[in-house]
């Protein structure tokens, strides 16, 4: 099974790239896609288009598009439910220790991380990055 993930512009300009990612295949996922790209402006809105009325929707488009992130597809078994408990709770002061968010993330914002959040959304975003998968 697959999940799609990011990681986020504050891990790569933080330099804790290559750590997100080898704390990911430790914990049991291979990577079966991957690219380093920087998002537009209109691919954040997209991406992130169910916060459209947010409050933070605004911020949120401004530090994806920040800098360069890195897309991913992960595989495991049950690979969308265990990528979440990999990366912790949204905000990085409530999430459990050991997790990724925890370990690296910065604030409720820049928390290094995206994870999806139910198989179809998996397949939705993993289309999304990767449309010849
Ligand atoms: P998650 O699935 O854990 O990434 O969390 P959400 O889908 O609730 O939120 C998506 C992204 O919006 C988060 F990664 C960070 C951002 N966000 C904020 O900046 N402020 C908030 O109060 C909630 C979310």
């Amino acid at each position: 099974m697959r999940t799609l993930t990011i990681i986020k512009p504050d891990a790569v300009a933080g330099g804790k790239m290559g750590k997100v990612l080898a704390h990911l295949e430790e914990s049991g996922f291979t990577v079966a896609a991957a690219k380093f790209m920087h998002l537009t402006t209109e691919q954040a809105q997209a991406f992130y288009e169910v916060h459209a009325e947010r409050p933070f929707y605004g911020s949120l488009v401004e530090f994806m598009t920040s800098g360069p992130c890195m897309p991913m597809v992960l595989e495991a078994d049950d690979a969308v439910a265990k990528l979440r408990e990999v990366i912790g709770a949204t905000d990085p002061a409530e999430a459990a220790d050991g997790t990724v968010r925890k370990l690296f993330a910065e604030s409720k914002e820049r928390n290094a991380i995206h994870a999806s959040d139910s198989s179809e959304n998996a397949t939705n975003e993993i289309a999304f990055f990767f449309p010849n998968l």
